[in-house]
């Protein structure tokens, strides 16, 4: 499927370290969190996705590795990390491929609507103190896909390596880390360079909340802390910082509600 191994990723901005398998390479990376490390593997047997869902690859196939990430920033900014590992791949995955990608606030990557990745970023502490776990699946050559609402490189038509595409996702991330950084963490390149690839501003949404019971309305707008900004239909605003967003529909007419 690939012409050259997953193991053989070496870079000189992360420790990338390749496993034949383990349960989740959130969980094997959180074990040893130092900076600049990047656990790899071919065969991710219990993978996991937010709020204990779980993340499922068949061997050999896909994309999951994770990252240890200081942002080197107050916590204030974290809330940002998702958003620009979802930023990285989308961008890594366009350049390499013909395909047009979208983002699902806050962190899926969608072509058309299914989709081809999704993001789990986990805050641990580690030995000089708190780091986050950035990780990430990518559907490479799947042909079978756990719910139907997935998709793959493969089944759209784009072949890809994956020891290709953990490259060019790991500089994308360095770069987008470096940019934010050097800017003492104001997020206005980066919320541009979001809100311009995600699909989900302007539409009709549910957002279902992490604490139970959801908000509808039209999504608006991602805020300089990334929250999602939904207007209900009395007009009134409420920016979520979490929660499991149903794209209802395209409205018939552009523009806010009024
Ligand atoms: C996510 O959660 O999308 C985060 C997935 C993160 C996976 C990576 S792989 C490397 C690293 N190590 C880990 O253990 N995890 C990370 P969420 O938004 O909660 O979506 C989970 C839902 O996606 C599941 O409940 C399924 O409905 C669906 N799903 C499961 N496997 C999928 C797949 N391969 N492709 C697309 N959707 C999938």
């Amino acid at each position: 499927m690939d012409s050259r191994a997953l193991s053989s990723v070496s870079l000189p901005t992360w420790d990338v370290l390749y496993v034949d398998a383990t349960a989740s390479t959130n969980a094997a990376a959180a074990a040893e969190p130092v900076p600049g490390r990047v656990v790899v593997t071919d065969h991710q047997t219990a993978g996991r996705g937010r709020l204990d869902r779980g993340w499922e690859t068949p061997a050999g196939v896909a994309l999951t590795f994770s990252a240890v990430v200081d942002p080197e920033l107050p916590d204030a900014h974290w809330p940002w990390l998702p958003l620009l590992a979802g930023v990285a791949v989308a961008d890594a995955v366009r350049r390499a491929t013909a395909l047009v990608t979208s983002l699902k606030w806050p962190n899926d990557v969608l072509v058309g609507d299914r989709k081809l990745a999704g993001i789990l970023v986990e805050r641990v502490t580690g030995p000089a103190g708190p780091v986050a776990i950035v990780g990430v699946g990518v559907n490479v050559h799947q042909t079978e896909l756990p719910v139907p609402h997935a998709t793959s490189l493969a089944l759209e038509g784009a072949r890809l390596d994956r020891a290709d595409l953990l490259e060019a996702v790991l500089a994308g991330v360095a770069g987008e880390l470096a940019g934010w950084r050097s800017s003492g963490g104001d997020p206005a390149g980066l919320r541009a360079s979001y809100r311009a690839q995600c699909g989900t501003l302007g539409l009709d949404v549910r957002v279902e909340l992490p604490g139970g019971g959801t908000v509808e309305g039209r999504a608006e707008d991602v805020d300089e802390l990334g929250r999602l900004v939904v207007r209900g239909p009395g007009g009134e605003t409420r920016a979520l910082s979490a929660g499991d967003v149903v794209h209802l529909r395209v409205p018939k007419q552009p523009g806010p509600l009024s």
